[in-house]
């Protein structure tokens, strides 16, 4: 199942090691981009620095969110699955012209969204381009329009990751013609159902920019309805943040117990945290809608108790991952109730970013419980709130354990041992630092109304009480936040760059990166477990029952009504 005791999966897989190196090297520079517009964003909007202008603050709010979520955490997940699927599957994924081909067309298609997103800081009409800019923030979805590269940009991006799903489905189809009565090894498990559970939900997103943000902006058709452009979004704005948590998953379910000296506790339990999430978290999308009025109350409350059968794959993960980590400390020679926690590598980097990014993930939960609920999500729409939740996850959770993972990768990726030790050690913990102060300060300043996306959100000199504490305190946790994560960005990208350049080579003999088998195997579960295309129809069935019916009703009551306006070009 692993790649031999002391081979470097560098060499035993180079064309896949070279693939991952390039998606890595390209999401760590996206989220070197994001980190530089983040810490400006927070200094100009707590008024500490401001060498912005505010005119400009959707153009570096744009740039942040979208090098953040959409570049960096997807890039983190094809980099990660493209090692461990070979991996797991101890077999080349087969097509290396394939590979290189989908990486080559989302790199495109980055560098086209980019342009567009940078020509938001040019005045004026650029020559044959006419007035570019894409200030339309990471959500992108209509009144604001984009120039028509940032959408082609993004859909080339988008068809580079189902192709990089395919490369995985065919790997697996390949090995099971070998292995008919084998298991499917979990790490490939885990990334061929995110990759299913992935095309499903983006066809919501590729529907949206095909046949209505692009021809729009390309002045085929006149105008696009928010609401349906804003649902198709979200049928994939929701399932995303599954996506982007799925690599860190990967890694608590597989690194995470070898590096705390343990093996994972239960494999059945984490097939069924996939497929639970295959299932189930495509047809919730609609409650990133609470406050829409096209969507009607009754359909609002049937989407949160879906959203809230969400919390158990969670739950069942954050148990899962404290248990492999006791049994990991209790092997180390941990004793007592929670004395067993000092008994852990906390001077491992490796280790520490994601013990963090577990704890920030079970704080991001609960600001999650109440982003779900329909009564409070009112309360806290479009605050503050909200950033200081997904900094938590997606901004904590995915983006801590991949920092983690990436330097537990590093030597089998190149050969080389990690540069720079010391600040690589500290790495985590000036994040851990500066998330705590930052989505801290996020939540409390929502809860006192601060609304999120606005570079003025208080009058000058204008000081008024928060629910704890005052406006003024809160905004200097935000600024000190802020700077110790971009010092943590940087910190993370300087161990990188010095490792590829001064890392000592290191002797494959020395080193064991192999994955313990877990204390409860595959064949505890039951079969049905592995049936993937079973858990795949039912996924589409679910999808079809939730946006069915309310597409099926705007259709029917709008453009079918006797009189409606003919739909025109
Ligand atoms: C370097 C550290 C970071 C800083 C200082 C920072 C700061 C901020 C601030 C202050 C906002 C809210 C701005 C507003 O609503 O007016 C924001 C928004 C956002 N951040 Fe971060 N952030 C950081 C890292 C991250 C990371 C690691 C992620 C995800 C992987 C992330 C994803 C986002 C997204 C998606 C938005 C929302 C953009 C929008 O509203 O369209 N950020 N960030
Ligand atoms: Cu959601």
């Amino acid at each position: 199942m692993a790649t031999g005791q002391n081979e470097l999966f560098k060499d035993k897989f180079p064309t896949e090691a070279k693939a991952v190196r390039r998606i890595f090297v390209v999401g760590v520079i996206t989220l070197g981009i994001g980190a530089i517009m983040g810490v400006l964003q927070v200094l100009h909007r707590t008024d500490k620095l401001r060498i912005i202008s505010s005119g400009d603050y959707y153009t570096y709010l744009t740039i942040h969110g979208v090098n953040m979520v959409i570049f960096w955490a997807i890039l983190a997940i094809l980099g990660t699955f493209t090692w461990a699927v070979p991996r797991s599957l101890d077999r080349s994924l087969g097509n290396p012209k394939f590979t290189c081909g989908w990486i080559r067309l989302g790199l495109i298609g980055i560098i086209l969204a980019e342009i567009a997103m940078f020509a938001g800081f040019i005045k004026g009409d650029v020559p044959i381009l006419g007035n570019m800019q894409a200030d339309v923030l990471y959500t992108f979805y209509a009144p604001l329009k984009a120039h028509p590269i940032f959408y082609i940009g993004l859909a080339l991006y988008v068809i580079a990751s189902w192709l990089a799903g395919f490369d995985y489905f065919t790997a697996l189809w390949d090995w099971k013609k070998d292995n008919p009565d084998e298991r499917i090894p979990l790490q490939t498990f885990i990334a061929v159902t995110t990759m299913m559970f992935w095309q499903l939900a983006s066809l919501g997103i590729a529907i949206e920019v095909l046949f209505f943000l692009l021809p729009w902006s390309l002045g085929i058709i006149p105008q696009v309805d928010p609401l349906l452009t804003r649902t198709l979004f979200w049928m994939t704005g929701h399932p995303i943040v599954y996506f982007w948590l799925m690599p860190a998953y990967l890694a608590w379910y597989t690194v995470l117990p070898k590096l705390s000296g343990g093996r994972l506790f239960s494999d059945p339990l984490a097939r069924v945290v996939f497929i639970l999430f295959l299932l189930l978290s495509s047809p919730v999308g609609f409650h990133h809608q609470y406050m829409d009025p096209g969507v009607p109350n009754g359909f609002k409350y049937v989407v949160m108790s879906n959203t809230m059968f969400l919390l158990l794959p969670s739950l069942l993960t954050a148990f899962t991952a404290v248990a492999s980590m006791e049994h990991g400390a209790r092997q180390r020679g941990g004793t007592g109730r929670l004395g067993w926690l000092k008994a852990l590598p906390w001077e491992k980097p490796q280790f520490s970013a994601m013990a963090f990014a577990g704890l920030f993930f079970a704080a991001g939960g609960f600001s999650g419980m109440v982003n779900a609920a329909l009564n409070l999500n009112y309360l806290v729409h479009n605050t503050l709130w909200v950033p200081g939740h997904f900094h938590l996850t997606v901004g904590s959770a995915v983006t801590l354990t991949m920092m983690g993972l990436i330097y537990w990768l590093f030597p089998q990726l190149t050969g080389k041992d990690l540069s720079l030790k010391g600040l690589a050690m500290v790495q985590p913990y000036l994040w851990f630092i500066g998330m705590t102060f930052m989505s801290n300060a996020m939540h409390r300043a929502g809860l006192a109304g601060v609304p999120r996306r606005t570079a003025e959100p208080t009058y000058r000199l204008f000081d008024f009480h928060a629910v704890l504490g005052n406006m003024s305190e809160i905004r200097w946790q935000l600024a000190i936040g802020g700077v110790f994560l971009f010092i943590s960005a940087f910190a993370f990208i300087a161990v990188l760059v010095a490792s590829v350049f001064a890392g000592s080579r290191i002797d494959a003999a020395q080193h064991d990166f192999t994955i313990p088998e877990p204390l409860s195997g595959p064949e505890d579960g039951p079969l049905i477990l592995d049936n993937l295309k079973l858990w795949g129809a039912i996924a589409v069935v679910l999808v079809l029952l939730a946006y069915g019916v309310p597409l099926m009703s705007w259709v029917t009551d709008g453009p079918l009504q006797p009189g409606a306006i003919p739909v025109r070009p």
